[in-house]
């Protein structure tokens, strides 16, 4: 089944220079990159695109961060998309990640927790819409 996700390297991930190879893995597992681009979140667009979890305790050191430095965002194609890229990326506590995995091959953090990717088709749609106007 062939279908689109996206996923985001975090500032954190910009900063430490490993957007490059997040990016390879997702094209070593077979996936064709469809959209690519480097930006900054503004806190309106923080808000937005992360809408779904404004009622929660974090919602404002996950705003503070994902606006904190550059993002790369990819939208990508392939089997299974959505489903596998969550696998690749791993539990959303870097430090509980399995190792072989994104976060846990790279990462400890929470918030900074290197990638971000989308959890359903409606997320999906949501999230590029916001990001790919
Ligand atoms: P994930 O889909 O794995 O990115 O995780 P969630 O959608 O549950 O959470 C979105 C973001 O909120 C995570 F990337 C990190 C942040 N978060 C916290 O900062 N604290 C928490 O307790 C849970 C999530």
């Amino acid at each position: 089944m062939t279908e689109q996700t996206l996923f985001i390297v975090k500032p954190d991930g910009v900063e430490r220079k490993i957007a490059g190879k997040i990016i390879a893995r997702f094209e070593k597992k077979g996936f064709s990159i469809v959209k690519l681009k480097m930006f900054t979140f503004t806190k309106q667009m923080a808000e937005e695109f992360y809408s779904v979890h404004q009622s929660k305790p974090f919602f404002g050191e996950l705003v503070s961060f994902i606006t904190s430095g550059r993002v790369v965002a990819a939208v990508i194609e392939g089997n299974n998309a959505i489903a596998t890229t969550r696998l690749m990326i791993g539990s959303t506590k870097s430090f509980e990640a399995t190792p072989g995995t994104i976060r846990g091959d790279f990462g400890l953090g929470i918030s900074d927790n290197i990638i971000h990717a989308s959890d359903s088709k409606e997320s999906f749609e949501k999230e590029v819409a916001v990001i790919f106007k």
